[in-house]
C-alpha cells in the first residue's frame, strides 16, 4: 500500500484485522522498519487523538516525527491555482507541498471539508494535491469526505467486542450545535459495507448520506425503530450532505440524543463515538460513562490502526 485515503484500500478486511491484532499484541516487533524514516504530519484542523495516536504509532515503528500545524506559525496558504495573490495568503500550496515532501518520507494530512464548494470537498482537492505534488506516500488523518484511520479503529473495536458473528450495528445521527463534516459517518458506512454485519443508518429526513457511502446499509428515519435489537450504537453528528443544503444544520432535535431510554431499546448494546463528543447533545452523561461505553478502548485502538497502516506504507518504500 502506498497511499491510504479510504478504508477500502485495506483490501481483505479479515487480513487487515489479523494484521492489527498482531500489531496490538507485538507493538515493538517492527522497531527497525522505520529507522531513519521521517513522518511529517500536517494539520489544517485541530486534533487530539489523531495527533497523539499517529505519533505514538510512528514511534513504535522507530520513525522520526515532525508535526506542522499549518494555522499556527506557518505561512497562510493559498490553495486555488490562478489566483492573484494580493491578499493575506503568503504562499501557495503548490510550492509548500513539494517542499514538505523534501523533508520527509511519509506524509499524513488532516484537511476537513470546508463547506465552500461541495464539489471541491467531494473531490478531495487538498488531499489529492498532496498525493500529486509531494512525491511521498500520503495518508489521510481525516480529509473532506473520509476518516479511514478512525474507521479502521472502529472496525477493530467491533471485532474485539462482538458476541455474535453478525452483530447489528446502528449508526445514528445525533444533534450538535455546529456544522460538522460527513467524513466520519461516510467512512464508517464505507467500512461497514466491507463486512457482512447487519448495518443500519438512522438519521432525520434531509440528512441522508451520499449513496456512494451508504452502499447496502438500511437507512431509517425513525431512530427508536432503528435501535431495536442493536448490538452496537455508533453515534455521530453530521451536517446536510445533499447538494441543495450542503453543510447546513437544519435539525437540532434533542430527541435524537442517545440517552439511557434509547439504549434500553437495544440488545444491551455497546456505545461508540469517535470523540471529541459533546455530552448531553450527542450522548447523555450516564450512557457515555456506563460500562457499555467503548469510547476509550475505541480511541486507544487509534494507535493500532495507525501503526498497522504505517507499517504497510513503510514496507512499500
Ligand atoms: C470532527 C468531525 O466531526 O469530523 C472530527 C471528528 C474526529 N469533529 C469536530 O470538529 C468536533
Ligand atoms: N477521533 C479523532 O480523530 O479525534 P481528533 O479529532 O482529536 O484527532
Amino acid at each position: 500500500m502506498r497511499h491510504f485515503t479510504s478504508i477500502r484500500q485495506l483490501g481483505d478486511l479479515n487480513k487487515a484485522l489479523a494484521a492489527a491484532k498482531f500489531v496490538k499484541e507485538n507493538p515493538f516487533a517492527d522497531q527497525s522498519l522505520g529507522k531513519n524514516r521521517t513522518l511529517l504530519m500536517v494539520f489544517f484542523n485541530n486534533s487530539l487523538r489523531t495527533r497523539l495516536s499517529t505519533q505514538k504509532a510512528a514511534l513504535n515503528l522507530g520513525m522520526n516525527v515532525i508535526v506542522l500545524d499549518v494555522n499556527q506559525g506557518a505561512w497562510k496558504l493559498e490553495t486555488e491555482r490562478g489566483v492573484i495573490m494580493d491578499g493575506d495568503k503568503s504562499e501557495h500550496l503548490l510550492e509548500a507541498i513539494p517542499v514538505m515532501g523534501a523533508y520527509c518520507d511519509v506524509i499524513g494530512v488532516r484537511s476537513f471539508a470546508r463547506f465552500e464548494k461541495r464539489e471541491d470537498d467531494y473531490q478531495e482537492v487538498v488531499l489529492n494535491q498532496f498525493i500529486k505534488y509531494s512525491g511521498r506516500p500520503v495518508f489521510s488523518m481525516e480529509a473532506a469526505t473520509r476518516h479511514p484511520l478512525q474507521t479502521f479503529a472502529d472496525l477493530i473495536t467491533i471485532e474485539e467486542y462482538r458476541k455474535n458473528r453478525r452483530p447489528k450495528v446502528v449508526m445514528t445521527w445525533a444533534p450538535h450545535p455546529k456544522a460538522l463534516p460527513q467524513a466520519v459517518p461516510n467512512s464508517f458506512a464505507e467500512g461497514l459495507n466491507m463486512t457482512d454485519y447487519d448495518f443500519v443508518i438512522a438519521n432525520p429526513e434531509g440528512y441522508d448520506l451520499d449513496l456512494e457511502f451508504v452502499g447496502n446499509a438500511k437507512v431509517m428515519h425513525n431512530q427508536n425503530e432503528a435501535l431495536k435489537g442493536a448490538d452496537f450504537v455508533y453515534a455521530k453528528n453530521w451536517s446536510v450532505a445533499e447538494p441543495s443544503h450542503y453543510g447546513q444544520v437544519l435539525n437540532r432535535d434533542m430527541d435524537w440524543t442517545v440517552t439511557a431510554d434509547k439504549m434500553a431499546l437495544t440488545n444491551d448494546a455497546f456505545f461508540m463515538h469517535c470523540l471529541p463528543v459533546r455530552r448531553n447533545m450527542i450522548v447523555s452523561d450516564d450512557v457515555i460513562e456506563s460500562p457499555r461505553s467503548l469510547v476509550i478502548p475505541e480511541a486507544a485502538n487509534r494507535v493500532v490502526s495507525a501503526q498497522t497502516v504505517l507499517k504497510e506504507i513503510l514496507k512499500s518504500l
